[in-house]
């Protein structure tokens, strides 16, 4: 069983529109904590973090609150490299995972593995500060963790994740500058028009058995529009042509039975767009099935890596 900390993350600067810092509370109000507890997980919330102290930081003009998102990622590094078990971040928006997933590639280095990221999303996250039309840094943090240019303003990611230990599922909304560089960069990128044609287990199979052979760590990283919006309403951007509610339980039941997944994001949960909670409360089920919740029990599984 695992040793779970919820971490509220209301970050909510990552976008002009505002609603993501109720989605620490929403998780609780949905009692992800029981949730987990249910299956025998030890389960603490510490809390909702706080942001590190304001810099006069520069950068593009166009950026939405860059002081902001740099003082949230200082706090998420800080928090992230010290964390132990299976810290689960309860955001907030995307750009929590600048700070997410930089401060767990520098706990898997302590621990001396190598950290995956599996990226569920309708998007990419791949502009950098000078790329993002809209400005806004929730579109930017995979190019941060990854080590690519242009983030001067930011601390540097104590330990980049090399572009070939990510892979995106789910991909329906990619801008052109973000196809440029992930033409050039090495992540694994699965469209929905992949998933139509070979179903969502195939990709997911392959990368499972890369991070098994490799021993790795595994970040995942839940964008509540990698859902379809009709199962998925409350989110800001959100986005036709979705996963499905089975493709996405398959999804955590598969990542469950792998054994490899070390901590998690889920983010752009906005509360003001929700009906009747059924978003979060979806979001709560889907972290139950990732963290072990099943129909009939299934071991242990490799993928043959
Ligand atoms: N790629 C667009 C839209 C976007 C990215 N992430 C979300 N929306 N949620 C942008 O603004 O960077
Ligand atoms: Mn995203
Ligand atoms: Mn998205």
């Amino acid at each position: 069983m695992a040793d779970i900390t919820l971490l509220g993350v209301p970050l909510d600067c990552g976008k002009a529109r505002r609603g993501c810092l109720m989605g620490p509370d929403a998780y609780r109000v949905a009692d992800l904590a029981g949730a987990l507890a249910e299956l025998g997980h030890d389960v603490h919330d510490a809390g909702n973090l706080t942001p590190a102290p304001l810099r006069d930081v520069r950068g593009p003009d166009h950026l939405v609150a860059l002081p902001q998102v740099v003082a949230w990622t200082e706090a998420l590094i800080t928090w992230g490299a010290e964390a132990t078990g299976m810290p689960i971040f309860m955001g907030g928006d995307h750009a929590l995972a600048m700070g997410s997933v930089a401060g767990m590639a520098a706990r898997a280095e302590r621990r001396d593995r190598p950290l995956f990221v599996l990226w569920l999303d309708a998007h990419s996250d791949f502009h950098t500060p000078q790329t993002t039309a809209s400005g806004n840094l929730h579109g930017c943090p995979v190019a941060y963790f990854t080590g690519q240019p242009g983030f001067d303003a930011f601390p540097a990611p104590p330990v980049p994740v090399p572009a070939d230990r990510v892979c995106m599922i789910g991909l329906r909304s990619v801008d052109p500058a973000e196809k440029d560089a992930l033409q050039s960069a090495a992540v694994a990128t699965h469209d929905m028009r992949e998933i139509d044609e070979t179903g969502i287990a195939r990709p997911l199979r392959s990368f499972l058995a890369h991070v098994q052979s490799a021993g790795g760590d595994l970040h995942v990283s839940l964008d509540v529009d990698f859902l379809d919006p009709a199962i998925a309403p409350a989110v800001g951007t959100t986005v036709p042509g979705g996963a499905t509610f089975r493709e996405a339980h398959l999804v955590m039941e598969m990542l469950s039975e792998a054994g490899v997944v070390t901590s998690l994001d889920l983010v752009e949960l906005n509360p003001a767009l929700d009906e009747r909670g059924r978003t979060a409360a979806l979001m709560v089920d889907l972290t139950a099935s990732l963290m072990g919740r099943r129909i009939f029990d299934r071991p242990t599984q490799s993928f043959g890596g």
